[in-house]
This record gives C-alpha cells, sequence and structure tokens, in this order.
C-alpha cells in the first residue's frame, strides 16, 4: 500500500512535558515518524509519496474557524509579547469557573485546550496542517479505489475536538478525513481507534451523527487518561444514538482481552454496514510503551492487521500514538503487512 508523508512534522518539537510532578522531554518527537518512515521503507511496504494541498476547506468541515484563527496565530501573538518557551496553556474553565473568552493569550489557550500536553512551537501549525493534508491525500487515495493507504501523520489528532486541543493532538486527522468520506458522498464511515488513548476528539466530533461510527479500544478512563471520556455507556447522543462503542479495558490487558474486544468492535463495524474504515492506528498498546499499561506483543500486530483486514472494507490507516520509539516502526508496519496477507 501507499504511505503518505510530509517532513513536515520536524516543525513540530515541544521541549517538555510535566508527568509525575516531574518536567520531562516530550514523549511525543519527531523521531516517532523518523522511525517508521524507516521501517516502511525498509519492509518495502510501498512508494512514499508526499502530500497533495486541499486547503483549508477540509478542516474547517471539523474545527471551528475561530479556532483554527486562534491556533494558526498564537504562536505570532506569543512572540510579539516575549515569549522564550513554549506555548502551553495552565488555567481551564473547569466546572465551577465560567467558559469566558478572554483577551489573554493564556486564557484563550485555556479555552480552546483541555491538558498541558499539547505545546504550541513555532512550526506546531505548518506540522499539523501538513500533518491533516497527509491524512487527505491518503484518503483521497481510497476515494480513487485503493484498497488501503496509510497516512504517516504526525502530530497524532485523536485526542483534538472541533474547538479544543490537547493529548499532543492539535487537528483531528481521522476526522478530516472520515468527513472528506462523507463529503464526496460516502453514508456510512466507520472509524476503529485502536490506540492505547480513548479517543476524546473523534468521539465528540460524531457523538450526535449516525453517518459516522466511532469504536474505540483504550485502557479504562477511570484510571488513565483522558479520564473525562471513552466509559462503555457512552452509546451516542440523539441522531447518534447506537453509532459509538467504547471498549475499555484494564490496565495489563494482553492480547487475549484486546484481541476479544476487537471482535467485538468489529462485529459493530460490520453490523453498522460501514462502506470504509479509517483505523486510528497508535501502537502504544505495546508492552514496553513508556507511557501506557497494555502488554501487546509485536507479532500481535500482525494478527491485528489480519482481523481488520477481513471486515473486507476499504481501509485507510492513520498514525496515532506510540512512543517505544524503537518498537513502533516494527509494530505499525506489522499492522499493515498483516492486513495487506491477510
Ligand atoms: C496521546 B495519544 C502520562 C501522561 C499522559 C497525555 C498522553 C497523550 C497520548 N502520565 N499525557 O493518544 O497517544
Ligand atoms: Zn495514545
Amino acid at each position: 500500500m501507499l504511505t503518505y508523508y510530509s517532513d513536515d512534522h520536524h516543525l513540530h518539537h515541544g521541549k517538555c512535558e510535566l508527568i509525575d510532578g516531574q518536567l520531562m522531554p516530550c514523549f511525543e518527537k519527531p523521531q516517532r515518524a523518523d522511525h517508521v518512515l524507516a521501517r516502511v521503507r525498509d519492509r518495502q511496504l510501498g512508494d512514499v509519496h508526499a502530500p497533495r494541498d486541499f486547503g483549508l476547506a477540509p478542516i474547517e468541515r471539523i474545527h471551528s474557524k475561530p479556532y483554527l484563527d486562534f491556533f494558526q496565530g498564537a504562536w505570532t501573538r506569543w512572540q510579539a509579547q516575549g515569549g522564550k518557551g513554549d506555548l502551553l496553556p495552565f488555567t481551564w474553565p473547569a466546572r465551577t469557573l465560567r467558559a469566558m473568552m478572554p483577551s489573554d493569550l493564556h486564557g484563550q489557550l485555556g479555552y480552546y485546550s483541555f491538558d498541558g500536553g499539547a505545546p504550541i512551537t513555532a512550526g506546531t501549525w505548518q506540522a499539523a496542517y501538513s500533518a491533516a493534508q497527509v491524512a487527505l491525500s491518503a484518503q483521497a487515495e481510497i476515494a480513487a479505489g485503493a484498497r488501503a493507504a496509510f497516512a504517516l501523520c504526525r502530530p497524532p489528532g485523536h485526542h483534538a475536538a472541533a474547538d479544543v486541543m490537547g493529548g499532543y493532538c492539535y487537528l483531528n486527522n481521522a476526522a478530516i478525513a472520515a468527513q472528506a468520506f462523507i463529503d464526496q458522498g460516502r453514508r456510512k464511515v466507520a472509524i476503529l481507534d485502536v490506540d492505547y488513548h480513548h479517543g476524546n476528539g473523534t468521539q465528540d466530533i460524531f457523538y450526535r451523527r449516525s453517518d459516522v461510527l466511532f469504536t474505540s479500544i483504550h485502557g479504562d478512563p477511570a484510571e488513565e487518561f483522558p479520564f473525562f471520556l471513552g466509559y462503555a455507556d457512552e452509546l451516542g447522543e440523539g441522531e447518534g444514538e447506537g453509532c459509538n462503542f467504547n471498549y475499555p479495558l484494564a490496565m495489563g490487558s494482553s492480547w487475549e482481552a484486546w484481541g476479544a474486544a476487537l471482535e467485538q468492535a468489529c462485529q459493530r463495524i460490520a453490523e453498522y454496514g460501514a462502506e470504509v474504515l479509517v483505523v486510528s492506528l497508535g501502537v502504544d498498546t505495546y508492552m514496553e510503551d513508556p507511557i501506557s499499561q497494555f502488554k501487546l506483543d509485536s507479532p500481535d500486530y500482525l494478527s491485528m492487521g489480519r482481523r481488520i483486514a477481513a471486515l473486507g472494507l476499504p481501509t485507510l490507516f492513520i498514525m496515532e500514538g506510540g512512543y517505544a520509539v524503537e518498537a513502533i516502526g516494527v509494530n505499525a508496519v506489522n499492522v499493515l503487512e498483516g492486513f495487506e496477507r491477510a
């Protein structure tokens, strides 16, 4: 299958994140995508193409204009104030406060984010914009008849909602691609989010819609980031009722439990009658991932790819998380090879 990739992801390189009371170098770093690309080439998965530029219109189908304007302009405003480090939020309109729009840059940053894990640096907008174009280019490949395509996106996207960034995510690449299918006339698109973390942004974007089914297998949010969404009783609302399925799993889960959840998610996708599948491909379910608590091993990713292939759907793979940098290339490409060889 073809891979789409842009070097622009190097423009986004946050300095640090706060973990367990300590400032640590960001886990979400450029080497991640470099390792995946190296593996795609080594294993000769297929050609690697640069993205086309579809402009802002398909991104605006998912993200609000004020949010995009804010994100695009934030770094320049920060520089004009003499800002030195990365731009990071530290105050959010949590329950007892009002969701006002302050005039201050940091006030607005709090309004447009849900955690302190998504630093804005000089190149963050360009990197995120190009990642969305990578997703759209791979989407176009499927729309033109390909069985599968791989969008090697970085930064990831599944935590980003219509006007909220967080969890290393700014633009929701999977949602933008799913919406492009709908806008081109597909009636039923399924999303399968296999990242270790719940895709709260993607769920929220499609929660009241029946044209996009969202399914996700992830660490139980009672014990794991993003904590405040991703529970099994979230089934969709209004038109979208019955179009959202979460499979939260206990810390330490291995392929036995994970594969059983995949089976259930795949059955939902088949029952739904999806015409096309978008996979939010995070490989932070790996046993050696530094920030995650599942126990999948490298061969399990081949099984994952085979099961996904058995759905028999045109499938767009979108890179999300995975932080054991050496291994993420092996594991991501294992999913793609498992899919192709099925
Ligand atoms: C992004 B993606 C760990 C803190 C975790 C955010 C994780 C974001 C993951 N103690 N902070 O879903 O892989
Ligand atoms: Zn993740």
